[in-house]
C-alpha cells in the first residue's frame, strides 16, 4: 500500500496507448446516440459482457467494433479529452499515442480529421501539464500497398503536425503478419526521420521480434514479452538497450499469460532489458496505468528500486529530447 502510494504520486510516462482502446463503454454509447450509429450491443452492459477475450483477435473484432462511432473531429476530441483526463489522474506527464488510421479511412473518415480532433485534446493537455507525441500504426491485417497508400495520404500531416505527429508503428493481428511483410513502408518513414516502433512478439514468436529490429529497425519494441523464449535475443535486446513497451493487464486479459504471477516481466527487469509498463487499450483491460502498475507490484512482488527502474526506463526510452526529458521529471 505503501508502495502503490508512491507509485500513483510519480511522474509517469506512457509509451503504449491506443487512444482507440480509451474508448470507455459510456463514451462509446453516447457516441453512437450522437451519430446515429448502430452498434450490435443493446446496452452499456451488454457491450461490457463482451469484454471476455480468449486471445488477440477476439479483443480485436470488439475494439474496431468500439471504434466505428467515431466518426468527427469532435468525436475523436471527445475521446482523447477522456484520456487526457484520465492520465493525469495517474500524474502521466508525458505520453506517446498510438492511433490506427486505416479504421477510421475504411469508414469515410479522413486521416486530417482523426489527427485535428486528437491534436486539440493533446493541445489542451499540454496546457494542463501532459506532453505527448502521437504514432501513426498501420494495421498490419491489411496488405503492404494498403499500409503505403495510408503512408502517402498522411504525409502532408507529418509536416503540419511535425510537433506531434512524430512516428509510425505496426499492430492489429500479429499472428501470419511478420514485421517484414512492412519492411518497404517502414524504410519510406526510417528516411524521412520518423521514429519507428512495432509490436512484435506478443503473441508472434521471438523470430518477429528479430524482424522488427533487423528490417524494420525499429526503435522500440511493443509488446515483446514472448522474447524471453530466446536467450540469445533477450541479450541483444539488454545490450542495446531498445525498449520493450509492456503491457501487463492486456497481456492477462488476452491470455498471453494464465495470471500476472506467470508475467515475465520481472525476468526481462533482472536480465537487463529496458522494460517499461504501459496501458495498451485502458477502457478494455481493467485499468490505466497505475492500475498495470500496482497489479504486476503486487502479483510478481517488484521491489521500489525495481519500480524505479521501470518508472525511469519509461522516460528514457521516451522520443523526447533528453533536455526536454529533464524538465518532465
Ligand atoms: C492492440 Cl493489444 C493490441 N495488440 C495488437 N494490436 C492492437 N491494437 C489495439 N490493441
Ligand atoms: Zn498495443
Amino acid at each position: 500500500p505503501n508502495l502503490a502510494k508512491k507509485i500513483a504520486g510519480a511522474p509517469k510516462a506512457e509509451l503504449h496507448i491506443h487512444i482507440e482502446g480509451s474508448l470507455e463503454p459510456e463514451v462509446i454509447f453516447n457516441l453512437a446516440k450522437r451519430n446515429g450509429v448502430k452498434l450490435s450491443y443493446e446496452s452499456i452492459e451488454a457491450l461490457k459482457r463482451a469484454y471476455e477475450f480468449t486471445d488477440l483477435q477476439s479483443f480485436l473484432d470488439i475494439y474496431y467494433a468500439g471504434a466505428s462511432v467515431l466518426l468527427t473531429e469532435e468525436d475523436f476530441y471527445t475521446m482523447t479529452a477522456a484520456y487526457v483526463d484520465r492520465a493525469l489522474a495517474d500524474n502521466v506527464v508525458h505520453t506517446e499515442i498510438f492511433f490506427d488510421p486505416q479504421t477510421h479511412t475504411e469508414r469515410g473518415v479522413a486521416i486530417s480529421t482523426a489527427v485535428a480532433g486528437i491534436e486539440r485534446a493533446l493541445a489542451e493537455g499540454e496546457q494542463r501539464g501532459l506532453t505527448s507525441k502521437l504514432i501513426l500504426c498501420f494495421l498490419r491485417h491489411l496488405s503492404e500497398a494498403d499500409a503505403l497508400a495510408t503512408y502517402e495520404a498522411a504525409l502532408p500531416l507529418f509536416d503540419t503536425y511535425a510537433h506531434r505527429l512524430i512516428g509510425v508503428g505496426l499492430d492489429s493481428s500479429e499472428r501470419g503478419h511478420p514485421p517484414s511483410k512492412f519492411e518497404r513502408v517502414f524504410a519510406k518513414a526510417r528516411a524521412r526521420g520518423l521514429k519507428l516502433v512495432a509490436h512484435a512478439g506478443e503473441e508472434g514468436p521471438p523470430a518477429y521480434i528479430h524482424e522488427a529490429l533487423d528490417v524494420l529497425k525499429v526503435d522500440r519494441v511493443d509488446h515483446g514479452v514472448r522474447s524471453i523464449e530466446d536467450p540469445a535475443l533477450v541479450a541483444r535486446l539488454a545490450d542495446s538497450r531498445v525498449a520493450l513497451t509492456v503491457c501487463p493487464l492486456s497481456n492477462i486479459k488476452l491470455r498471453v499469460f494464465d495470471d500476472m504471477k506467470q508475467h515475465t516481466l520481472k525476468q526481462l527487469l533482472a536480465q537487463g532489458v529496458a522494460v517499461t509498463v504501459n496501458s495498451d487499450d485502458p477502457a478494455y483491460f481493467g485499468g490505466y496505468v497505475n492500475a498495470n502498475y500496482f497489479a504486476t507490484v503486487e502479483a510478481l512482488d517488484l521491489t521500489e528500486q525495481e519500480v524505479y527502474t521501470i518508472l525511469r526506463n519509461g522516460f528514457e526510452a521516451s522520443f523526447v529530447s533528453p533536455i526536454e526529458r529533464q524538465a518532465l521529471i
